[in-house]
């Protein structure tokens, strides 16, 4: 990844130390997505996303021809152009992720598509920058309104939302189909008498990316708390947060 800078123009002949400098300052900056690799610490910020961070698909899982459907295009816009390859993000997951299918785009706008939805009940992170920057999303199915099990109240959310006017497509298109309607009550209902929802217990906020300090290397993981007796520390991985800080091997 490659963060692009602009300069302005140069003035008169004390300009040759600012060339020198500019030179200099022109050769690309490497930061990676690998943990625990020697490198600058992450300068990207994201300004929006789609979807944004922290979105809920609540959708169900089978598009209409019964394919397993969910988010598979991510959109970044960042604060400063970049250039990147596919190296440079990494998908997480808390349930066997999805793969970067591919990465493209130019300037601050870039979109990254993965090979398959992420799995039901699962929350995913494309992260960047070895954790600098990261957009953080759950599969949710069913739990149209959002309290972390899918039952009868969102149902009746689903019908409120039609009823009123108020309905989204992307919160409330459950069927997948294109509309918002009295269809999408009907499978959600059929999913629920058919012992499709399988979320119950699950939170949609707590989960988040961290990076984890472990014999005196820094990796990624997405949840609650560090695994395997891992300690917390400052994203991103790269630099390396994690040597002298005890943990050094
Ligand atoms: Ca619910
Ligand atoms: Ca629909």
């Amino acid at each position: 990844m490659r963060v692009r800078r602009t300069y302005g123009r140069l003035y008169g002949a004390a300009s040759v130390a600012l060339l020198v400098w500019c030179i200099w300052d022109v050769m690309p900056t490497r930061v990676t997505g690998l943990s625990s690799q020697p490198s600058t610490s992450c300068p990207l910020t994201i300004v929006s996303s789609d979807p944004p961070d922290g979105f809920a698909d609540v959708l169900h899982v089978l598009d209409t021809a019964g394919q397993p459907a969910g988010v598979t295009l991510i959109h970044v816009e960042f604060a400063e152009p970049v250039d990147m390859t596919p190296t440079d993000v990494t998908v997480l997951s808390t349930k066997p992720p999805p793969q970067v299918a591919a990465v493209w785009g130019a300037g601050v706008d870039w979109y990254v598509s993965l090979d398959a939805p992420p799995q039901p009940g699962s929350s995913t992170a494309v992260v960047f920058c070895g954790g600098g920057v990261s957009v953080l999303f759950h599969s949710r199915p069913g739990d149209i309104n959002l309290d972390g099990t899918a039952d009868e109240r969102d149902a009746g959310a689903l019908e409120a939302a039609i009823s009123s006017g108020q309905s989204e497509p992307a919160l409330h298109d459950f069927n997948r189909d294109g509309a918002v309607n009295a269809g999408d009550v009907d499978t959600w209902r059929a999913v629920l008498e058919a012992g499709g929802f399988d979320l119950n217990g699950y939170d949609v906020t707590p989960n988040r990316v961290l990076c984890c300090c472990s014999g005196g290397y820094c990796s990624m993981h997405i949840g609650t708390a560090c695994a395997d007796g891992g300690t917390e520390a400052a994203c991103p991985c790269t630099p390396n947060p994690c040597s002298g800080n005890g943990n050094s091997s």
